[in-house]
């Protein structure tokens, strides 16, 4: 709950600010106007003043046009921000030509929740992580050189263009399709630029610029994420990084030879949504192949389609043949927390990876030593001489709630009981963050923290100087049992961090990554896929805050969070369209689907941190695997016209639409019998079917095109259906020839006769695999009644 009081509080405090900074006009705020494609054969100097114009006749006397305007989107679709007052808002939105008018939203960056706590705490306290292996999932095997030049765009933070991740030595000249900048800015000019980072832009945030940004702006990177975001994605191979000694081996990116181009459209507060568009329109006009954006709306927020700044962007985009991949969001386990589930983004869930940082809680008497896991920098002697007390026995004389003593809540504790000892606080969702409650302890005199918490720990936090680990409740179990035995007064130490390598089971959902269905539509199965997204170091920006003893800031750092997940997928498409320079984005994000993985390193099927398996709904697909991508056998086309019948059955009218799509040679028309039901029917590479349960039976129909290097292939499926339902695929089998790529299939689901308990439990899933002995073609899908 603290997460989403605290991003409403943020919203109503930023729409204030709007207002304040309005130029006395009362409550004007910067409103999106989206206009739908860009009409055929319209100048951009045409379609500018065609904006302006529109806008001066809703303005009041005495306001022109080109002063409330704040920027156009003129490339990729038609549209502008302005600063506009309720009463013009709603007007415009009458106007002919116009889609929607919608308030510029602030979205966030997808680290984990405890970047959210960073930005009210000292920059002392550093945000969670997870590492690089020495193997990145990316590259297990690539290929040794792809064949086309691909460049991965980033909507972000910025970038530090100092990093090694960015530097050029070994980079041909710039592809000469590129178009984009370098834009001058604070400490930022054309000289920051080269043939790796090839292009950087930003954009005035107005309202969500943050106090530490008192200049013009700049593209370089203030926050850290969007240097940690682009190295992942493409980041050149560096060897020898860590995070001071941490998580020793080569950083690398998931696509090391695509050329990166920043768009910075966040500060540390958030990420303008008018921004948000600014940095697609810009990016696809530039010339990119693949967008990345880390970034969403809150999950309670729930934008439609139509204003949604990244559901807009990235359809023109993916209209332009430009993939663009998104992160899920941070706000799991919870059901229906995915965000970015438009049917043309590839959108990437969060799984850990085969290494853990392990800090342990070494007891007094013969108790073995409890496992928990955190980043320490401090200096516990290593023999147990430390008092040990409970968050509960601490409790201050003045304060009656012990629940919150337990949990070790600012205030709650009499300093004088935990001197100079190692405290045992429980930790749940919505306490005060741990970094501001291990702060609070550190100055009240204790010398080290245990935090109990079943969740949260898998997510190594780093607490620089102050000893801390995390600990399961099991194992504080425990050390429960042994403060309850001692004899004398109990005593403890907390351990050196060590790094775990082939840490097992791996890869698991992290706790904190958005789940499905999508609260849009049941009928489009979301996320997509899962890739790494737990304690992943990849390039940051310097920092002042070093750990004791440390002279020298590291270069990288262990951050957590979808948003550390979709770069890694970024880089993946971006290899699979240096490879296949000539397929669309339906077609790369097919085959990273239906050839990722569902097993873990313990070759079991991969489960969520709860140890249940893992369902569509938590991982998508399973986890990416990049060399797979580049030989699916059969791909799942989708083109903008099947996104068009889409939004038809989603419920928006042929004129809304007309207006969205870009020049459909004969018009467009919905189908007659558009529906939601029908959405099922989307050329998709994963298959849901929501309500199933009033008709009892829900057939979908989906066509394959063969992509692999024989033109005569015959491919027959196998299924693997839940208890409760029958799966029949017509026909069992596809033959392709010279003449014949594509081959249609049905795939027709029944609640199981003797069986329909079980297909009214929710949500059951399986998946249908198109083989031809060589290649899986796997598409999973989820049922609903
Ligand atoms: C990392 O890679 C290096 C060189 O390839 C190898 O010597 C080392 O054993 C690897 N370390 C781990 C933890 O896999
Ligand atoms: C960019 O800034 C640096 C440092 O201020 C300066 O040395 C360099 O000449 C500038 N380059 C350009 C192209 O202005
Ligand atoms: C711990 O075990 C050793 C032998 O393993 C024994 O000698 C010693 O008394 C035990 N200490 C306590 C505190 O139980
Ligand atoms: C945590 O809470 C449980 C019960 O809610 C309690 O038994 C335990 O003592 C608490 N732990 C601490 C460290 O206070
Ligand atoms: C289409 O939908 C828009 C937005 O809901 C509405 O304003 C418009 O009147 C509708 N057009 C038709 C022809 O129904
Ligand atoms: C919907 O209408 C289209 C033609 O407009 C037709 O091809 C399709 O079979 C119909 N679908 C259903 C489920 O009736
Ligand atoms: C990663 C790291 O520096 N961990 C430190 C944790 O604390 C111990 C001392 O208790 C140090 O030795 C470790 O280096």
């Amino acid at each position: 709950m603290a997460a989403i009081t605290w991003l409403l509080l943020y919203l109503v405090a930023s729409s204030a600010a709007a207002g304040a900074a309005g130029r006395g006009d009362g409550a004007s705020q910067v409103y999106v106007v989206y206009m739908g494609s860009v009409p055929p054969r319209t100048s951009t100097s045409l379609l500018q003043e065609s904006h302006l114009r529109l806008v001066g006749t809703v303005l009041k006397r005495g306001r022109r046009a080109d002063s409330v305007v704040v920027r156009q989107y003129k490339h990729g679709f038609s549209g502008f921000a302005a600063r506009l007052s309720k009463d013009e808002a709603a007007a415009l939105r009458r106007r002919p030509g116009v889609v929607s008018v919608f308030a510029d939203p602030v979205y966030q960056l997808h680290t984990t929740r405890s970047w959210d706590f960073l930005q009210q705490t000292a920059v002392k306290i550093d945000a969670a992580a997870r590492g690089p292996r020495n193997k990145t999932a990316a590259d297990d095997g690539s290929p040794s050189s792809p064949a086309a030049d691909t460049i991965i765009g980033l909507l972000d933070s910025g970038i530090w263009p100092e990093s090694p991740s960015f530097n050029d030595a070994g980079f041909g000249p710039v592809p000469s399709r590129w178009k984009g900048v370098c834009m001058t800015g604070d400490d930022f000019n054309s000289s920051n630029c080269n043939k790796k980072l090839i292009g950087a832009r930003y954009y005035d945030m107005g309202d969500v610029r943050g106090p530490s940004q008192s200049g013009g702006g700049s593209p370089r990177d203030d926050v850290g994420h969007g240097t940690h975001t682009s190295s992942t994605a493409a980041g050149n191979a560096i060897t020898g990084a860590s995070y001071y000694g941490l998580a020793p081996g080569t950083a690398k990116g998931g696509s090391a030879a695509s050329r990166v181009a920043m768009y910075r459209v966040c500060s540390e507060t958030g990420c303008s949504g008018s921004a948000i568009l600014a940095g697609f329109d810009d990016a696809v006009a530039d010339g990119v192949d693949v967008i990345s954006v880390s970034l969403g709306a809150s999950p309670y927020f729930r934008p439609d389609f139509t204003s949604d700044p990244i559901a807009i962007g990235s359809f023109h985009a993916v209209a332009k043949g430009v993939t663009v991949v998104c992160s899920a969001g941070n706000s799991g386990p919870a059901a229906a927390t995915v965000v970015n589930a438009a049917p043309w983004i590839l959108t990437v869930a969060a799984t850990t990876i085969d290494r853990d940082f392990e800090s342990d809680v070494v007891l007094g008497g013969n108790y073995s030593a409890v496992k928990g896991g955190a980043i320490n920098f401090s200096n516990l002697d290593k023999s147990p001489k430390y008092p040990l007390i409970t968050g509960a026995a601490a409790k201050s004389s003045s304060v009656s709630d012990a629940d919150s003593a337990s949990h070790c809540e600012p205030g709650t504790l009499d300093s004088g009981k935990i001197q100079g000892k190692i405290v045992l606080c429980n930790h749940s969702e919505g306490d005060t963050s741990k970094p501001v409650k291990a702060d609070e302890l550190n100055s009240a005199g204790a010398v080290g923290c245990i935090f109990v918490n079943d969740v949260e720990w898998a997510v190594a936090t780093t607490y620089l100087d102050f000893p801390v680990t995390e600990v399961t409740s099991a194992a504080a179990a425990a050390i429960h049992k042994y403060i309850a035995s001692a004899a004398s007064q109990p005593v403890a130490t907390i351990t050196p961090t060590g790094t775990v390598t082939e840490y097992k089971p791996a890869p698991v959902v992290a706790y904190f990554s958005s789940r499905g269905p999508s609260s849009q539509t049941g009928n489009v199965l979301k996320p997509d896929v899962a890739a790494p997204g737990v304690n992943i170091l990849a390039s940051w920006i310097p920092t002042t805050s070093l750990p004791a003893g440390q002279k020298q800031a590291s270069q990288f750092k262990l951050v957590s969070g979808t948003s550390m997940a979709c770069p890694h997928v970024a880089g993946a498409a971006a290899t699979v369209k240096a490879w296949k320079p000539t397929w669309s984005p339906a077609a790369i994000r097919s085959a990273i689907m239906t050839t990722a993985t569902q097993l873990n390193n313990n070759h079991t099927p991969t489960t969520t941190d709860s140890g249940s398996p893992a369902t569509p709904y938590d991982h998508g697909a399973g986890q990416v695997h990049p060399t797979g991508a580049l030989d699916p056998g059969l791909v799942y086309e989708a083109g903008e016209d099947d996104y068009l019948h889409f939004l038809c059955n989603y419920g928006y009218n042929a004129s809304t639409i007309k207006l969205i799509a870009a020049s459909l040679p004969g018009g467009f028309s919905c189908a007659a019998n558009a529906s939601t039901s029908l959405i099922s029917d989307l050329n998709y590479p994963s298959i849901a079917v929501s309500g199933l349960g009033k008709a009892g039976s829900r057939t979908v129909t989906r066509a394959v095109t063969n992509v692999g290097a024989q033109e005569e292939a015959t491919y027959t499926v196998a299924v693997s259906a839940p208890a409760g339902l029958d799966v029949n695929v017509t026909p069992r089998k596809l033959e392709f020839t010279k003449g014949v790529k594509r081959l249609a299939f049905q795939v027709s689901f029944s609640a199981g006769r003797n069986d329909d308990a079980a297909a009214k439990k929710g949500a059951l899933s399986g998946s249908i695999t198109w083989s031809d002995g060589k290649h899986m073609v796997r598409s999973p899908f989820v049922v609903t009644s």
